[in-house]
């Protein structure tokens, strides 16, 4: 650290200067992020002290955050659901299976997780040391049931479902999955951190949510497709025993326990959250979610012409490509300005569309893409 400080001015251009060398959103089709909504930035400035980690001395924070959950148990269909604001599906996910472990308390305990699972679940195995077995899939890409139930053994405490893949944007059969975890007296976790703000406002109806008797908790992240603040991540448990078994006492703060991995938390990102819930409602995010859904079926539209196929046909706003030397054409369109990602199996360009993404840049998207694979 510099010994005498810096002049407000210079300090704000050296900002500047390296803010310069972040890529703008409007390049970007391999995020889940995008830019918060304006009202989510304006509520995030005005509560920017808050620590929910001490939730007696901010009242209001602490009520928008159970104001912000009983908004999410409504929208997936549990309105006693109980939970709050972690940073994001990672703390989810591993909040999730630590109330589930503490919840079963047995010697070795295992999990099942589809092979689609997102890499934090190889942090839950690593931070909680509980197994996590990994599921085949269906040629769609979906788990396949019959191996989740092959791998269920007497040390099995949960499976996992996930509501939106990160890598091909799936939906796994949740119904299915609940009424084996039912029948099998295990829980069932619903990874919805993309798709929870996606699916309740796609045209088509999928079941995901509180509404199957077998879903015991769900995460769900404001701070993707929510168009909030990151970071944001909503964790729900269907009842409050499960966030019960997280307690640890704090005897010397404003409350007397703590169900959260974090001590001190941002109020910010919650009252963000809450404000930009709160200003969409259901028909904003129903605008938000058609209008990715639109784009990503015209660019699918466009590159069907130049022959490249999808690897599944798109259930949500991500879109993964089949083309010919992945490497080559991911590294053709960087050299165009484009950043775009990949799937491992198959191996295949992935775009996610999101909303910072408009017609005119996904149709100059769409000319460098169909160029670079029909000439090189
Ligand atoms: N569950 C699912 C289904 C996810 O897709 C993700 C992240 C997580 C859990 C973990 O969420 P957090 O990253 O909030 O802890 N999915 C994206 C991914 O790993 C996250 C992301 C976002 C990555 C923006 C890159 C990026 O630029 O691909």
């Amino acid at each position: 650290m510099n010994t005498h400080g810096t002049d407000e001015k210079t300090v704000e251009s050296i900002l500047s200067e390296l803010k310069g060398r972040d890529t703008p959103y409007e390049c970007i089709l391999s995020s889940m992020c995008t830019y918060p909504h304006p009202i989510a930035a304006k509520a995030h400035r005005q509560f920017i002290e808050a620590n929910l980690g001490d939730p007696g001395l901010f009242a209001g924070t602490a009520w928008i955050e159970r104001e912000v959950v009983r908004m999410l148990g409504g929208l997936y269909n549990n309105p006693d659901a109980h939970g709050y604001i972690t940073t994001g599906g990672t703390e989810s996910n591993i909040q999730a299976i630590h109330a589930i472990r503490n919840a079963r308390n047995m010697r070795e305990p295992n999990i099942i997780v589809p092979a689609s699972a997102h890499f934090s679940f190889d942090k839950v195995a690593d931070i909680l040391r509980v197994e996590v077995k990994k599921a085949d899939l269906t040629h769609e890409l979906m788990v396949d049931i019959s191996s989740v139930e092959d791998l269920i053994d007497d040390n099995t405490i949960g499976i996992v479902g996930i509501a939106g893949t990160t890598e091909f944007g799936q939906i796994d059969p949740i119904k299915n999955l609940s009424d084996l975890a039912m029948a099998s007296n295990l829980f069932l976790h619903v990874d919805a951190a993309f798709g929870g703000f996606v699916i309740p406002f796609l045209q088509e109806n999928y079941e995901f949510d509180f509404t199957l008797p077998g879903v015991t908790s769900m995460a769900a992240d404001p701070h993707k497709m929510g168009f909030s603040i990151i970071p944001a991540g909503g964790l729900l448990f269907r009842d409050p025993s499960y966030m019960d078994g997280l307690s640890v006492d704090t005897p010397y703060l404003s409350v007397t326990a703590q169900q959260t991995l974090s001590g001190t938390r941002s109020g910010a990102s919650v009252a963000a959250a809450y404000a930009v819930l709160k200003h969409l409602g259901r028909e904003g995010y129903e605008r938000i979610v058609r209008r990715c859904m639109e784009l990503t079926r015209g660019l699918l539209e466009r590159v069907r012409e130049a022959g490249i196929e999808p690897v599944i046909e798109p259930v949500m706003n991500v879109l993964v490509l089949d083309v010919p030397d992945v490497d080559l054409v991911r590294s053709k369109l960087k050299d165009r300005g484009w950043i775009v990602s990949i799937t491992r199996d198959p191996y295949a360009l992935r775009l996610v569309i999101m909303p910072h993404l408009t017609h005119e840049n996904m149709n100059l998207f769409a000319d460098d893409l169909c160029n670079i694979v029909s000439h090189g």
